[in-house]
């Protein structure tokens, strides 16, 4: 299915006056403030989030998955909804395939399908942490760090296969995220885990193409639950600077203890020129993977905070960086949540791109803490909704996504397309 550009039009069409008086109002006052807003406007529309090939169906929690309805049950009708997820928001651009819950068995026919909704091939993602048919090692216990040298070397064979499907897709970094670590103590030998891993990825590295990125995620627990192998951004650092300049660490908001400090995490790693990119999505105890600014929007800004003065003051020569959802949809509508991950991450990249680092940097070094908190919150309670619609507009999207989604009756026309029970593959 596509969005009808007509109707679409005639939706913005009925919201104009309404948002043409709060962007008027909205630009003056940040004028008024020393807000380049063309400047702001371009930024935004810059940042393109790539979607995750599995999150456009029900996710599931070990206790059960609900259906949803009209799910895309091919690769081709997941980029179409990707199409139409692009066509209203203008806020994202391309897809992140996961390996083998996406095979792209007619690779030739998928990229034209996806060139002609203006969609590219983003990072493509190994899954070394489920066992396949016909595979002839279980990943139970492990995979790159297994103590089995065949487990290790079905693993690495696997994500070199993966950079294979992402070099015929046009993608250029291969996110590798493990399972693997030990539920119990005494299970595992930590150093030898540790070894093992380093050197599966270095073989892995061996074969990345020259202008690709290795990205390597980390994660405390799960399904793991006593210790993870690549349990933090530490160790991910660690791994990179031991495979070479092309690998970087994957900052995932759902892999921390509960309380740590993202944002600080990701100046550090700015700092260090390695922070390779991002996996979007909220949660409020662990890898909850709920709608990005659900439950911490002000973190998300703080985060974004960070992006922007790490990216401005880049003296490590930290590359632009590569944005994804990653998020799970158990029982809004996928389509649905993708949009307002979409839109939360905008506004907070928005807020951020308001703060005024020049006077933050001077408060800073008169030790005016009151006034440095001033200065992130006056950006943060901003309401930069109409400036982000104004971008869509502009660019040929909808003034408001999720009403014109709703009343072009995307889900039910799919439903009817797809039938009712269609299963996505995914997690
Ligand atoms: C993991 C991790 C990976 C994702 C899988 C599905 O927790 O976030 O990035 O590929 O889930
Ligand atoms: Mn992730
Ligand atoms: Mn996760």
């Amino acid at each position: 299915m596509r969005i009808d550009k007509e109707q679409l039009k005639e939706h913005n069409q009925q919201g104009l006056a309404e948002h043409q008086r709060l962007f008027g109002f909205l630009a003056e006052s940040l004028d008024k403030k020393g807000v380049d807003v063309n400047q702001v406007m371009h930024q935004l529309h810059q940042l393109q989030v790539a979607i995750p090939s599995w999150a456009l169906g029900a996710g599931g929690t070990r206790f059960g998955r609900f259906a949803m309805g009209g799910e895309p049950g091919t690769l081709e009708q997941k980029i179409d909804d990707i199409g139409m997820l692009k066509a209203l928001t203008q806020a994202t651009s391309s897809v992140s395939l996961h390996i083998p819950w996406d095979i792209p068995s007619n690779a030739e026919a998928i990229k034209n399908q996806a060139t002609e909704l203006g969609i590219k091939f983003d990072a493509v993602n190994s899954n070394t942490f489920q066992d396949q048919q016909d595979q002839s090692h279980s990943y139970k216990f492990g995979s790159l760090a297994d103590n089995d040298c065949m487990v290790r070397e079905q693993a690495i064979n696997h994500n070199l296969e993966v950079i294979k499907y992402g070099e015929i897709l046009g993608s250029k970094s291969i996110t590798v995220w493990l399972a693997d670590g030990a539920s119990f103590p005494g299970q595992n030998n930590f150093k030898r885990a540790f070894r093992n891993t380093e050197s599966s990825l270095h073989k892995i590295y061996e074969g990345l193409p020259v202008d690709w990125k290795m990205l390597i995620e980390y994660k405390p627990y799960e399904p793991n639950f006593y210790s993870t192998v690549i349990q933090d951004w530490g160790t991910s650092l660690m791994l990179a600077e031991s495979c070479g300049e092309q690998a970087y660490t994957l900052v995932d908001l759902g892999h921390h203890l509960p309380n740590t400090n993202i944002e600080q995490i990701v100046a550090t790693l700015i700092m260090r020129g390695r922070l390779g990119g991002f996996h979007f999505n909220d949660s409020k105890y662990g890898d909850d993977d709920l709608t990005c600014g659900s439950i911490k929007p002000y973190q998300l800004f703080l985060i974004c905070s960070e992006i922007i003065g790490g990216m401005q003051d880049n003296d490590s020569g930290n590359p632009a960086l590569e944005w994804m959802i990653d998020a799970s949809h158990n029982l809004k509508d996928p389509l649905e949540d993708l949009i307002q991950s979409l839109e939360a991450i905008r506004v907070a990249y928005a807020q951020a791109l308001i703060v005024d680092r020049e006077a933050l940097y001077e408060a800073q070094m008169s030790k005016d803490v009151s006034r440095c908190q001033e200065i992130l919150q006056d950006a943060y309670r901003t309401d930069l909704r109409p400036l982000l619609a104004e971008v869509r507009r502009l660019n040929g999207g909808a003034l408001n996504p999720m009403d014109s989604y709703r009343k072009m009756d995307v889900r039910e026309k799919l439903i009817t397309e797809r039938g009712k029970n269609v299963v996505a593959t995914g997690l």
